[in-house]
């Protein structure tokens, strides 16, 4: 089976384009809707989220995804920078590939603003002649608010969903997401970059394997940037545990690092007991000098063969960098 992998993983290489291009993704909305944070609640930023002022103008950031060039623009969304960019829409709409409109559901008053300027940034991508599917994030819906105003926030969002429809914008897709469920922001973007990565299949078949291997009910690999390139859930309980877990794993990680504990525990391995399992959390480093990725593996039983993990991580440096 693992041969198979192998084959196609070359088969692949060759149909492959040479150069890796840019992909531009841009992050807009009413201002507070939320952007920022939502971008540095990747990089697990929390301290800054607090003391966030609003975004002047287009802040741009490019990072790495899986060996592709990523740029994020976050188009702060103050009422001059609306308008300065409306009027401009070469200058900031143009080559857009991916486009998250971030609403803020908690805002019942500025929701017909919030449309309003979604039409506006349609009709900027008409002009251009692009067709960038949309991601509307349903932002702001906070663990506490679908506890208590379930019903209403249900009512709000399948109102908005029909007003949003009306454009006939042939690709727009919906996530409720929420800096306080990072599980929310982290699948969300994780599944938004992935849809531009041709490999991801792959990775997600070289994954699957490798939980089979060594017995594991879930698994999932998780980048720097705390997006996840691939997982295996045996089932939607075994998905639960392990995403609202990610977060938990990632910020200890960190706050080891910080302390300066990293430098012995990269070599090793965090084994946590929860919810009466095993997790096990790996750093794996695929190339020198590059970020590494993480790992962490749902199990019954403890126990961990370094050799699976090798072949594993090779199967995957193949897939990434060679
Ligand atoms: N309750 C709640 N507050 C949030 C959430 N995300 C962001 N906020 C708060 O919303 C406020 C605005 O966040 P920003 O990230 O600065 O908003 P923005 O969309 O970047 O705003 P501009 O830069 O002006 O366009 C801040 O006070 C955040 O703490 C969330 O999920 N829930
Ligand atoms: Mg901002």
């Amino acid at each position: 089976m693992e041969k198979d992998l192998k084959q196609s993983i070359l088969y692949l290489k060759k149909e492959e384009p040479a150069k890796p291009e840019v992909s531009k993704i841009m992050f807009t909305g009413l201002d507070d809707a939320g952007k920022t944070s939502i971008i540095l609640s990747l990089q697990r930023e929390f301290s800054k989220i607090a003391i966030l002022s609003p975004t002047r103008g287009a802040q741009r950031r490019m990072f790495d995804f899986l060996g592709k060039e990523i740029a994020e623009w976050d188009l702060g969304g103050q009422m001059s920078y609306r308008i300065a960019y409306l009027k401009n829409p070469d200058k900031y709409f143009d080559g857009t590939e991916v486009a998250i409109y971030v609403i803020d559901v908690q805002n019942k008053p500025r929701i017909p603003e919030a449309i309003s300027y979604f039409k506006d940034v349609l009709e900027q991508f008409k002009k251009l002649e692009i067709e960038p599917p949309i991601y509307v994030f349903l932002h702001k819906f906070d663990p506490a608010l679908r506890r208590s105003a379930q019903n209403e926030m249900e009512n709000l969002i399948i109102d908005l969903k029909d007003k949003l429809r009306e454009t006939k914008y042939k690709e727009i897709f919906y996530y409720e997401t929420s800096i306080y469920d990072f599980g929310s922001i982290i699948t969300a973007m994780s599944e938004i970059l992935l849809s531009l990565y041709p490999k991801s299949e792959l990775i997600e078949k070289t994954i699957i394997e490798f939980a089979k291997k060594v017995e594991s009910e879930g698994v999932v690999v998780i980048d720097d940037n705390s997006l996840i390139i691939g997982s295996y859930y045996k089932d939607d309980e075994t998905k639960h545990l392990l995403t609202a877990s990610t977060p938990y794993f990632l910020t200890l990680h960190d706050s080891f690092q910080y302390t300066g504990v990293s430098e012995q525990r990269a070599e090793s391995r965090m084994i946590v007991q929860r919810f009466g399992k095993n997790f096990i959390f790996k750093q794996i480093e695929l190339k020198k000098d590059a970020a590494p990725y993480y790992l962490i593996l749902l199990k019954e039983d403890p126990v961990f063969h370094k050799e699976d993990l090798e072949s594993f991580a090779n199967l995957l440096k193949e897939l990434l960098y060679k």
